[in-house]
């Protein structure tokens, strides 16, 4: 047989690893390997990537459009067709409700699509719509208050690879290569070589992570404390005057350092240490290690404190650590994150004041949800489909997301799924939202499309100028009708007479483009001209001139506002609130336990019944408990029991582990059918079932309680 060997890159997640394919004459994947050659990832692949074969070739897949009958069946249909039927059926809805009435969901996959990540919202605003939503809002929606409440540094923050210190808050990097921390690629490899360096690890997880175990300090919390124990860091740091005063005098504001004082003051060892669950000499030490033995590291979280009441407060703290630390990159420091396919643009060492920008625009009718940069709260989503009047949500597009699986308070996202005029997803697999949709529109998979690593807003996500292109490998299967996802919101903006604009070009809408034009376009300002990183098909980490953090320019004269009478305020209640552990109360009912989010290395959101493989190997989503939790409901691995909260109930089959704080319940998301199961083996468990997304809800994001959620263990008989 002939066979030929191809590179490219996975785009599964932010690592990007580098993969070699091993092609046969039928265009089919038939082996996949690390590729040792890529300078980002030297090999390194998971579980998640090495599934490309099937993914792309496997029984699941979506070769055709669909449309939804009347009896409920889906049938084939040509895309041209479905894409006239479908902006009329928009047009019209346009017509009468007014744009705001289509709605935009960017789900995860549009994440590590480079032309759809940045193409999809722009349709949404060619629409006139302000109706968009994301992932990033049901995620962290903290980050996007945090800087425009306290400000930013515009140089960034301290990478792990030049600091003393991180401490890492509520994320398991080396299971998630989370963007957040810079060791996206090979993540296992890249912290045992930053500990042998000597960096000194604190980490702060309801579980003994993988990430935890080679910490020096770990801190093992109950979910949902962050507040309280950052609180209490800062006390400590402050008490100790282990800040740095230069800093602070220079980047905040007259008084504020003693107002921070004494917002925090309340929050002493002894309360801190019987909220957090956390021992006074654990506590000390990480604040001493951070603060007083190290003077260079960032404080970094991800999605745990996010998730948990308060996001937005914790979030706050974490980074009024990192100001009163001082732990940002000052001027004439060289830097080498940069993203060779953007424009080189200078960083001043000076704060970017706060703006506070979603009190100037107008709030949410659900639960007074504000906007943040340009999105709307996904938590609210349902709910503005489901209420009537002004602004009711009527068509949505569910660009690369599965919503009805992700979303908290499931019922409640079934029934506005249900209720709406028009639902259209387009993705490459029958997931359960594809099957409610009335359209279904599949796509290329990566390695049969042209494509560009992830970009972030600025993000500094890969701390080295990598950079690579990736060409399609193999063309779709034969006989499938998929395109690339771009093509499907220009055809429809093209119907509606609206012209799309990428990177501030305005698109030809009459002949369509193509995948290279654009990502020309995308980096028609790039630092490494695109023709360059084409030549390395393995990537190549390019050798770019110096790039030095510039001085603050004379006119800059923000501020970090650390303490906001909100903030303020938002304290003083946290430190009002009791809180017995074992004896939690949720809206007039009691429970032992809190339900603690997390992800599993092998498995990404919500793909399980989407790849045979995968099934088979995790078929179920356990729910991880403490060996002595479980010996106390006499309770052995394996068996069935019902994880309750104020708002449902699901099927769930325990393991027994030991890195799991006792008092806590540790699931991962993503399981869940169409229909619920009393049957946790049937699709897994579904913890959105538990979720309400009406009450618990954070200020400004209305982001909804999907962590530290007080649960009951139940046992079946
Ligand atoms: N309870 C609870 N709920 C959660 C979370 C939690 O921790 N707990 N986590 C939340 C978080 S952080 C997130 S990001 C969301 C994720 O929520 P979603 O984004 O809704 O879920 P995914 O499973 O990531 O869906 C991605 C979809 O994109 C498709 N896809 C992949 N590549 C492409 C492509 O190139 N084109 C197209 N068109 N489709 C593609 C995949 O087949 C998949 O169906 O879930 C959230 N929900
Ligand atoms: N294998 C795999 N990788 C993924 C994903 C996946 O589904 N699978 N999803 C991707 C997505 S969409 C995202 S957003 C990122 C997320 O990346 P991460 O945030 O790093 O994801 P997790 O591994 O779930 O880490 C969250 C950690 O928070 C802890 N935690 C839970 N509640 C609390 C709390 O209240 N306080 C503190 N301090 N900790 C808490 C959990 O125990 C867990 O270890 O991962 C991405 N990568
Ligand atoms: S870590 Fe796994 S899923 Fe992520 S890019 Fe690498 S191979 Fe793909
Ligand atoms: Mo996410």
């Amino acid at each position: 047989m002939n066979t030929r060997e191809a590179v490219s890159f996975c785009r599964i997640c932010p690592a990007h690893c580098g993969l070699r394919m091993t092609i046969d004459e039928n265009d089919r994947i038939i082996r996949v390997v690390g590729d040792k050659e890529n300078p980002l990832s030297n090999g390194y692949v998971c579980f998640k990537g090495l599934q490309a074969e099937e993914a792309h070739h496997g029984p699941t897949r979506l070769l055709h459009p669909l449309k939804k009958m009347p009896d409920g069946r889906h049938v084939k249909i040509d895309l041209e067709q479905a894409l006239d039927e479908i902006a009329d059926i928009m047009q019209q809805i346009i017509d009468i409700h007014g744009p705001d009435a289509i709605a935009g969901f960017s789900g995860n996959g549009a994440v590590y699509n480079h032309i759809t990540f940045s193409l999809f919202p722009q349709w949404i605003q060619a629409l006139e719509s302000s109706s968009y939503f994301s992932t990033m809002t049901i995620d962290q929606p903290a980050k996007m208050v945090t800087p425009f409440r306290l400000g930013m540094w515009g140089a960034g923050r301290q990478l792990i690879t030049e600091s003393q210190t991180v401490m890492i808050i509520g994320s398991n990097t080396l299971a998630s290569h989370s963007t957040n921390h810079g060791l996206v690629a090979a993540p296992t490899k890249a912290i045992k070589k930053e500990k042998k360096r000597g960096l000194k690890l604190i980490v702060i997880d309801p579980r003994m992570t993988e990430t935890a175990r080679y910490a020096d300090v770990f801190l093992q919390i109950f979910p949902g404390e962050d507040a309280t124990l950052l609180a209490g860091l800062i006390n400590i740091i402050m008490n100790n005057n282990w800040h740095d005063q230069t800093f602070c005098s220079e980047h905040i504001a007259p008084g504020h350092l003693e107002q921070l004082r004494e917002s925090v003051s309340a929050f002493d060892l002894d309360y801190v240490s019987q909220r957090a669950g956390v021992s006074r000499e654990d506590i000390l030490s990480a604040a001493k290690v951070f603060a007083e033995d190290c003077k260079t590291g960032p404080v970094l979280s991800c999605t745990g404190p996010s998730m948990s009441p308060r996001g937005n407060l914790s979030d706050h703290l974490i980074e009024v650590i990192n100001v009163v630390c001082g732990r940002f990159r000052r001027a004439g420091e060289r830097y080498m994150d940069i993203n060779p396919w953007l424009p080189a643009f200078p960083r001043y060492a000076e704060v970017i004041p706060p703006n506070r920008t979603w009190e100037q625009e107008p709030s949410s009718r659900i639960f007074g949800a504000q906007s943040l940069a340009g999105e709307r709260m996904s938590s609210t989503l349902a709910d503005e489909i489901l209420t009537p009047g002004e602004g009711q949500i009527k068509a949505l597009i569910n660009a690369s997301g599965n919503p009805a699986i992700s979303m908290p308070d499931k019922r409640k996202f079934a029934n506005a799924l249900q209720s709406l005029e028009l639902l259209v997803t387009v993705d490459p697999f029958m997931t359960v939202t594809a099957k409610a949709s009335d359209y279904v529109l599949p796509t290329k998979m990566m390695y049969e499309r042209f494509d560009l690593p992830l970009t972030f807003m600025g993000f500094p996500i890969y701390i080295q100028p990598w950079g690579q292109y990736a060409t399609p490998i193999m063309p779709p299967p034969k006989g499938a009708e998929v395109v690339d996802d771009w093509y499907i919101y220009w055809g429809l903006a093209k119907r509606l007479g609206k012209t799309l604009r990428l990177n501030g070009v305005a698109l030809d809408m009459k002949t369509a483009p193509t995948t290279e034009a654009l990502l020309d376009i995308m980096t028609k300002d790039s630092l490494v001209p695109l023709d360059d990183i084409k030549k390395y098909p393995s990537g190549k980490i390019f050798d770019v001139p110096p790039h030095f953090v510039q001085p603050a320019r004379p006119e800059a004269d923000g501020k970090f506002d650390i303490i906001p009478a909100d903030i303020q305020q938002e304290l003083a209640e946290v430190r009002q609130e009791t809180v017995v552990h074992g004896h939690y109360e949720s809206n007039g009912t009691y429970f032992s336990h809190r339900l603690s989010v997390r992800r599993t290395r092998n498995v990404m959101n919500t793909v399980v019944p989407q790849l045979q493989k995968t099934k088979e190997q995790y078929p179920y989503n356990p729910a991880w408990i403490n060996p002595q939790d479980l010996q106390a409901y006499e309770l052995c691995s394996g068996d069935k029991v019902y994880i309750v909260s104020d708002h449902g109930r699901v099927p769930a089959i325990v393991e027994a582990d030991e890195t799991v704080r006792s008092g806590v319940v540790s699931m991962s998301h993503g399981y869940g059918g169409e229909q619920d199961s009393d049957n946790a083996l049937e699709n897994g468990s579904s913890v959105n079932l538990l979720i309400s997304s009406s009450r618990n809800l954070d200020n400004i994001t209305a982001m909804v309680r999907m962590s530290g959620i007080p649960v009951n263990i139940e046992k079946r008989t």
